[in-house]
Order: C-alpha cells, then sequence, then structure tokens
C-alpha cells in the first residue's frame, strides 16, 4: 500500500515537472532603443560591418519611438552580426519597415548566415525576396512602407518565411559567405535605402513557426482592463 502511494506520488511529480517545462523563447531579444554597437549594450552588443571610417551614428539614429532608423547613402555600408556557435536550426525576427532602397537584394537584409549556408531575405518597400545572389529568388508582395513582422525559420538547407505570422515562402538557402550569425542592417556599399527596425530577435534552438514561438510583439501584447478595451501593445511597453 505504501509502495503504490510512492509510485503514484513519483508520477504525479512526473507529471507537474513535464507540465513546466518552458515553451521555446527567444535567446536574444534587440529592442531598437540603442544603436547596435552602444557599449551599453554590454554582452548584446552587436559586431559591426561598415565603411572604414565612419562611425555607426553617421547611417543610423535612435528614435524618440525607439527604433534603429538607418539611413544609408551611395558610398557607405553598415550591417549589424550576432555571431552564434551554430545557425543550422535558428529562427530570426524582426518588426521593420523599409521606406526605400536602391540596389542589390541585400542593401536592405536580414539574414541567418554559416559558412556557405545562408538564408538572406532581401527588404524592399513593396517585397521580400529570399535571395538567390545570380537568380532572381522567390518573393512575396507586401507594403513594406508599414511595419510588418518578417521571420526566417531555417531547418538546414530549408527556409520558411512568414510576414505577421502567415507562410509566405518555402525555399532553400544560398551560399557565398564564411559568416555563422543573424545578421541586418544595410549591406550593399553601393545601394541606398532608408529603413526602421522597431526591434530583431533570434533563437538558435529550432526552426520554429509562429504557433511554436509567438512572435515577440504578440507575446508581450497584454489585455488589461476588464472590459478588453485598453492593451498594451508592444510599442507602449517599449517607451515606459
Ligand atoms: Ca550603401
Amino acid at each position: 500500500m505504501r509502495r503504490s502511494i510512492f509510485i503514484a506520488l513519483a508520477l504525479l511529480t512526473i507529471l507537474i515537472w513535464t507540465s513546466e517545462i518552458p515553451a521555446a523563447s527567444w535567446d536574444f531579444i534587440y529592442e531598437g532603443d540603442k544603436i547596435p554597437d552602444d557599449p551599453a549594450l554590454g554582452n548584446k552588443v552587436w559586431k559591426v560591418f561598415k565603411t572604414n571610417g565612419i562611425k555607426t551614428s553617421d547611417v543610423s539614429e535612435i528614435t524618440p519611438e525607439q527604433e534603429l532608423h538607418i539611413t544609408d547613402p551611395a558610398d557607405k555600408v553598415c550591417f549589424f552580426m550576432q555571431e552564434v556557435k551554430s545557425a543550422e536550426k535558428a529562427t530570426v525576427e524582426a518588426r521593420v519597415k523599409v521606406l526605400s532602397q536602391s540596389g542589390v537584394g541585400h542593401t536592405v537584409l536580414l539574414a541567418i548566415e554559416e559558412p556557405n549556408v545562408v538564408a538572406w531575405l532581401g527588404l524592399f518597400p513593396d517585397r521580400i525576396e529570399l535571395l538567390k545572389f545570380n537568380a532572381r529568388g522567390l518573393s512575396h508582395n507586401v507594403d513594406m512602407t508599414e511595419y510588418h513582422i518578417l521571420r526566417i525559420a531555417k531547418d538546414g538547407n530549408d527556409v520558411t518565411i512568414y510576414v505577421d505570422d502567415k507562410k509566405v515562402i518555402e525555399g532553400q538557402v544560398g551560399d557565398t559567405q564564411n559568416r555563422t550569425g543573424i545578421i541586418f542592417g544595410a549591406g550593399s556599399v553601393a545601394g541606398t535605402g532608408e529603413h526602421y527596425w522597431d526591434y530583431v530577435v533570434f533563437t538558435t534552438a529550432d526552426a520554429l513557426s509562429p504557433k511554436e514561438l509567438p512572435s515577440l510583439q504578440s507575446s508581450t501584447t497584454t489585455t488589461v482592463s476588464p472590459q478588453g478595451k485598453l492593451t498594451t501593445t508592444w510599442g507602449e511597453i517599449k517607451r515606459r
């Protein structure tokens, strides 16, 4: 009798324990509230690839709404990387808008890179494109002059792109880089662009759909009034 109680308690403990295993979460959150190489970011500072002699603040600023605003001229390049141990399976999400883009596909870029295995998403005012370098990539028309939440989920060589939690592109990786990390920013010297980044988040745990790992914005949106009329948006949280 005592033994069966013990077994029952042990099973109950296991059940409670398994129900408390946390769901997937973002490993890294950049809130667009500081220039990416601002030392105040501490161990979350971004590595910057930029034209020799310029400061990151020469092409970017933080707006009063705490967005990173990049204004990229025709003689400068400035993009940001978080190095990771492995990007074989990874998910990156950004809330971003693109007012202008003139140049090659990676002029405005969000990417997951492994050596010679890269998922490069080119951003344009009227579309996004999974870049294939010398060939035309898979693209999806969307008005990027308004904010959208873009997500790249990379599972080995397979890439899935989501816009506002909807799957819009399924494709394959490209090649030609020798870095391992998460990248975003202005990726072309000659290309020009103006873009706003509200946040960039990622995990290298897995390639995750918005059902498996909700967007940062939806996970931080809460209804606070009893009538459900007053909601706290991501932007309001950021401005506190
Ligand atoms: Ca440029």
